[in-house]
């Protein structure tokens, strides 16, 4: 069976040990962080074949993406060296519940200089799915450049294309070329996954209908807004419903829900389930993956993934 490829700019992650301010703690974890990374470990636990692109550093954190990435039986053919760039890193606080701070460290990354010339590598009849969110093109000119070679491609030779918003305001020159570029990608995809808060940044309006009537007027054929823990709004062109969230002990860290939620949405398009179905899956990854604190670590396999909503399923029974 064919795969999914992903391209992305994975960052080493601190995770503080306490709350506080960040430059306060005593003592941070090391882990892997990446919106599209941690998509690529949440489809590749649930045992598809997963390729992800990217340009590392030769550095602590570089030999460390390289090692999560075989441990999870992630393709890195196109992983390159970067002869004279870092890897990036983020710091990631501690907080009692949810949205921890954040701090960058990734301008002049190995990965923001990921560029077109990189896309024109690989063979994309070799895939059937391709993800992408609106984090690679804001890093630099040329990621955005690689990005748009993705889609032109990944268009051109048949792949199911997904686009998350992913919205940083922090990595884009201003907020108006942030909306006009991501809109533009959006209109390109085949499945766009929008928040709601990002909705609003981007067309004006939280609301899940209305978000769903922007993007499909633009081209893209299913949209599923992502409506924390109330669950999902999907607009497929010939129906639109809800689809409830899961519900969960503790939210840990908000961090990679919607990342964990996107690899439902394509592992039950890739095991062709009904969409609902594959929606109800993502609802139920993003669930598990607020209870952990790391970014993918609480990515479930297949059994977990059961378990987990064989027990919500009777707990309603
Ligand atoms: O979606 C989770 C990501 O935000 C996180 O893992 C780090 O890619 C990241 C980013 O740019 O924020």
């Amino acid at each position: 069976m064919k795969g999914l490829i992903l391209a992305g700019e994975p960052m080493g992650l601190l995770i503080a040990q306490s709350e506080g301010a960040l430059g306060d703690v005593s003592g941070y974890d090391l882990a892997v962080a990446g919106a599209e990374f941690n998509v690529a470990v949440g489809v590749a636990r649930l045992g598809h074949r997963v390729t992800y692109m990217t340009k590392l550093g030769r550095d602590p954190f570089g030999e460390r993406i390289v090692r999560v990435l075989g441990a999870n039986d992630i393709g890195t053919e196109f992983v390159a060296w970067s002869a004279d760039r870092r890897t990036g890193f983020m710091l990631k606080g501690r907080v009692h519940e949810g949205d921890p701070p954040i701090f960058y460290f990734r301008a002049g990354s190995a990965a923001s200089t990921l560029a077109p010339e990189d896309v024109e590598a690989i063979d994309f009849s070799a895939y059937s799915h391709i993800h992408l969110t609106g984090i690679l093109p804001a890093l630099t000119n040329e990621t955005r450049a690689a990005v748009n070679l993705m889609f032109e491609r990944a268009r051109a030779a048949g792949l199911t294309i997904s686009f998350d918003p992913n919205l940083r305001p922090q990595l884009w020159p201003d907020e108006r070329t942030m909306r006009e570029t991501i809109n533009a990608l959006a209109a390109r995809a085949d499945i766009v996954l929008p928040g709601t808060a990002e909705g609003k940044i981007l067309m004006g309006s939280d609301d899940p209908a209305a978000i769903s009537t922007f993007y499909q007027e633009q081209g893209a054929q299913i949209v599923i807004t992502k409506c924390g823990s109330a669950g999902a709004y999907v607009a497929d062109g010939a129906e639109r419903y809800h689809v409830p969230g899961f519900r969960v002990r503790k939210v840990v860290d908000t961090v990679g829900a919607g990342d964990g939620f996107a690899a439902g949405v394509i592992t039950g398009l890739m095991e062709d389930l009904p969409l609902r179905d594959a929606v109800r899956r993502a609802a139920a990854i993003g669930a598990i993956q607020v209870m952990s604190r790391g970014d993918n670590e609480g990515l479930p396999t297949r059994a977990a993934l059961e378990t987990f909503m064989k027990e919500a399923d009777s707990a309603h029974e």
